[in-house]
């Protein structure tokens, strides 16, 4: 059956600045968190590969966004890096970062490409996680005066912005997680990031409306649904834990405008309060977004717990509840990921149901491969097949769920060109667009690049 998308669905694909730009020690930007890490723990990065790896866009822009052209895509997510634009603490945008940023937009423009912009991909400046981050209050106003700085150098062209790209993804990761700086394992301070980041969102949403900015604002989100083990209350109410960390702790203060009672209450009585001051909730309340980006790659699957905790043992959200680990389920072996289509049209149902039915569009969403080598045909490109049946299954949920109501309005997949991957490097590859890392950063084209020209031609595809 055809599964046909309106005409003005938006085709995209998502990137970021610390992933793709490269240049890293160019253009005056400062090392950002991630720049740090890797000199600290290069060990864990894949194959030792650092962030300065990057797929060059701050050189190649222009050469990607023509590539990206030629395949009919029609809109762009990339970030502008803090570190670059404001580096160490500086109150005077960089220069150089300024024009960079213009030329970006300029060019996206040009081409006929919608810029969607964000401000935050995980990539703390380092002048600011040294006084602390996320976890430093003061952080919040600075967030908010960047903001503003990228609001009003351009704003005139720039229609989409969003604050932040999965906030819960650096609680986890660096404070309850052992995968980024300051690898703490304390899950007090892994909220009170989140509760901050929820702040610096706000203040970043206030500041837009005050300019009264063209084109919407909003936040993405990743978006991991929870699904129980069975009906028995137990797992339902781990699986409730679950959801509550990793998706109601910013749902709620950014599509409803309140912080989570449940969370506040939950952290009070397990002795970890969270650090609320008075007037807090006005601040939460202008949070509340135009648009929301859902990033979903798999669900969360969850248990009770098997086993009496070790007390002694780092409090986690794992402490509450066990991973479980489901029968039968398809896996991308890759990256270890539970393939789950469903799950895209659960989320976005969700949204429609209990959340006003905001606007969406699905910010990121894709398929991480090692090694496509063997996939490469006689004329040169790689024939992934695999990457488009995963789409293909995907965007068939999101059609029903559009069918069905939803006010879902694009699908951006990550990601345009190949690009470095936090402490994968570049083992998994996601793009449309091979980039030959050993081959001069050459660029291309793969077989589902071509497919999806075809698709948006067609504005659908024939499906099983
Ligand atoms: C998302 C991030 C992206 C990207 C993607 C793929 O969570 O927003 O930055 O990296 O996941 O994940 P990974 O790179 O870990 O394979």
């Amino acid at each position: 059956m055809f599964k046909d998308f309106s005409k003005d669905f938006w085709w995209g694909t998502a990137s970021s600045g610390p992933q793709h730009e490269g240049a890293a020690l160019e253009g005056g930007r400062e090392p950002s968190i991630w720049d740090k890490y890797y000199e600290m723990s290069s060990e864990r990065f894949f194959n030792e590969v650092g962030p300065q790896e990057c797929g060059d866009f701050y050189h190649r822009f222009k050469e990607d966004l023509t590539i990206f052209k030629e395949l009919g895509l029609t809109s762009y997510r990339t970030s502008i890096q803090w570190s670059r634009l404001l580096p160490f603490g500086t109150k005077t945008p960089n220069p150089d970062a300024v024009r960079f940023y213009n030329e970006v937009i300029d060019a996206m423009l040009e081409l006929g490409i919608t810029p969607f912009m964000n401000l935050h991909h995980f990539d703390m400046p380092w002048s600011h996680q040294e006084k602390g981050g996320w976890e430093n209050r003061d952080t919040v106003k600075e967030f908010r005066y960047f903001a503003e700085q990228c609001f009003q150098l351009f704003g005139d062209r720039v229609e989409y912005w969003f604050t932040f790209n999965e906030p819960i993804v650096v609680p986890y990761i660096a404070y309850v997680g052992d995968h980024l700086y300051p690898n703490v394992m304390d899950m007090q301070r892994a909220m009170t990031v989140a509760y901050h980041t929820s702040l610096a969102h706000a203040e970043a949403m206030d500041a837009f409306r005050q300019g009264s900015y063209k084109g919407k604002a909003g936040i993405i989100l990743n978006i991991a649904p929870s699904y129980p083990r069975s009906s028995n209350p137990e797992d339902v109410k781990a699986a409730h834990l679950a959801d509550l960390f990793h998706n109601e702790s910013f749902k709620e203060p950014v599509l409803k405008g309140t912080y989570s009672q449940e969370l506040i209450k939950f952290m009070a009585d397990h002795n970890m309060p969270l650090p609320i001051l008075e007037g807090d909730d006005k601040i939460i309340a202008k949070g509340k977004v135009d648009i929301l980006g859902v990033n979903y790659y798999a669900p969360q699957r969850v248990k009770v717990k098997d086993n009496l905790v070790n007390p002694k043992a780092p409090i986690r959200p794992g402490t509450f509840f066990d991973s479980y680990d489901m029968p039968g389920k398809k896996i991308n072996p890759h990256r270890g990921w539970e393939i789950y289509p469903q799950g895209i049209y659960d989320c976005l149902i969700d949204i429609r149901d209990n959340y006003n039915n905001i606007e969406t569009f699905i910010s990121e969403n894709g398929m991480g491969v090692e090694n496509e080598e063997p996939f490469r045909n006689a004329q040169g490109f790689i024939e992934d097949s695999y990457r488009i049946d995963f789409i293909k299954d995907h965007l068939a949920q999101v059609h029903k769920a559009i069918s069905e109501g939803c006010n879902c309005k694009g699908y951006h997949l990550w990601t345009f060109v190949d690009t470095w991957s936090w402490m994968n490097a570049y083992k998994n590859r996601y793009g449309y667009v091979e980039l030959q890392l050993h081959n001069d950063k050459k660029r291309v084209i793969k077989k589902s690049g071509y497919w999806i020209k075809k698709v948006i031609e067609d504005s659908g595809f024939d499906y099983k």
